[in-house]
């Protein structure tokens, strides 16, 4: 489709060059550039992981919009967590030949062989959210999303200076991440790493809970029947926490008091739990990564250079932080 249109393009600009060259000068050249059936649109395939958290339902809403806005043609697919879903989306995106695929993938691994299918059709990927672990690098453009071994950390160095007047064991329950996801598996990661250089620091469960609240609440339930003295929750994301704190309080516990909750995200709901003195320490994760999606997405259909990298920043949030920021958060 694009390349019809890039003969177009340049049709046109011919077209204008010579106009220009009538006597015309720069303002034909202005008008003629808006010119054409409009068949100048972009493609994008996109193919989301699924709607398991707040998290992706603001993502997924920043993508939607931020298409629109960019004039970009948006063909999106939701994958419910299922990564042969997602390799079916790309290959019918590229059997229609969009001019570029996007993909947040669902793990991190066994994406080789389709990738290459991308690449043998000529249509660029860019990687969104989520990494991959492909040593062919070549394989994508560019991965746009947060460190989440950075997050990792950041959570671990809040606990740290939390118990850094303490010399007792602090109990360490873990909820993490879908198995075998970037962020679960950085996560995990990062905040070990921190913890690890004291030895008071025990995770004594650690689990998956899949991202959603209902897993959450579910691996909460079972960590509290077979362990009686945890200090701690780490929950790879906001939606677990937020299960958990319901098993916490049917459990006849204070959630925030009895037991410490770190989450990350900082969506409302997360933020309205730290507010509420719930959740103890949010590390965020931004998913408006929209805006930026289309404009690396032009960039690559039109052949420019894009960096191979690009990190999302983002902050943290304390009970006081959260209660600022809560009256004017976007998700
Ligand atoms: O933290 C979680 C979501 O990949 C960063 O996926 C994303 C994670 C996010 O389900 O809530």
């Amino acid at each position: 489709m694009l390349k019809k249109m890039s003969v177009l393009l340049l049709t046109g600009a011919v077209a204008m060059t010579m106009a220009g060259c009538g006597g015309g000068g720069n303002d034909s050249a202005t008008t003629g550039s808006g010119g054409g059936s409009g068949d100048n649109t972009i493609t994008m395939g996109f193919s989301q992981v699924g709607a398991e958290s707040g998290w992706r339902t603001a993502n997924t809403k920043s993508v939607q919009d931020s298409a629109k806005t960019a004039g970009i043609e948006l063909k999106f697919s939701d994958a419910q967590q299922k990564q042969e879903n997602q390799i079916k989306a790309i290959r019918s995106y590229i059997q229609q030949k969009v001019d570029v695929i996007a993909f947040s993938p669902v793990v991190e691994s066994g994406w080789d062989t389709v990738l290459k299918e991308a690449q043998n059709a000529k249509i660029p990927v860019i990687l969104t959210d989520r990494a991959v672990d492909s040593k062919d690098t070549s394989l994508y453009k560019t991965f746009l999303g947060s460190d989440f071994v950075e997050e990792g950390k950041k959570a671990g160095q809040w606990l740290v200076e939390e118990y850094k007047d303490s010399t007792d064991t602090v109990n360490i329950v873990e909820l993490q991440g879908t198995t075998g996801s970037a962020p679960a598996n950085d996560r995990k990661a990062g905040f070990a790493e921190v913890i690890g250089s004291d030895p008071k620091f025990k995770i004594i469960a650690s689990q998956t809970g899949d991202f959603t609240r209902a897993k959450g609440k579910e691996v909460m339930e079972a960590f509290l029947k077979s362990n009686p003295d945890i200090d701690v929750l780490y929950a790879h994301n906001d939606d677990m926490g937020l299960g958990a704190i319901e098993a916490i309080e049917g459990a006849g516990k204070v959630p925030g008091k009895d037991i410490k909750i770190i989450t990350v995200d900082a969506v409302k709901d997360g933020m309205q739990a730290l507010a509420d003195g719930k959740i103890n320490f949010i590390v965020e994760c931004s998913p408006l990564l929209g805006p930026q999606l289309m404009d690396l997405a032009k960039k690559v259909v039109a052949g420019e250079q894009v960096p191979a990298r690009v990190v999302t920043e983002e902050t943290t949030f304390t009970q006081e932080q959260a209660k600022e920021a809560l009256p004017t958060r976007q998700y």
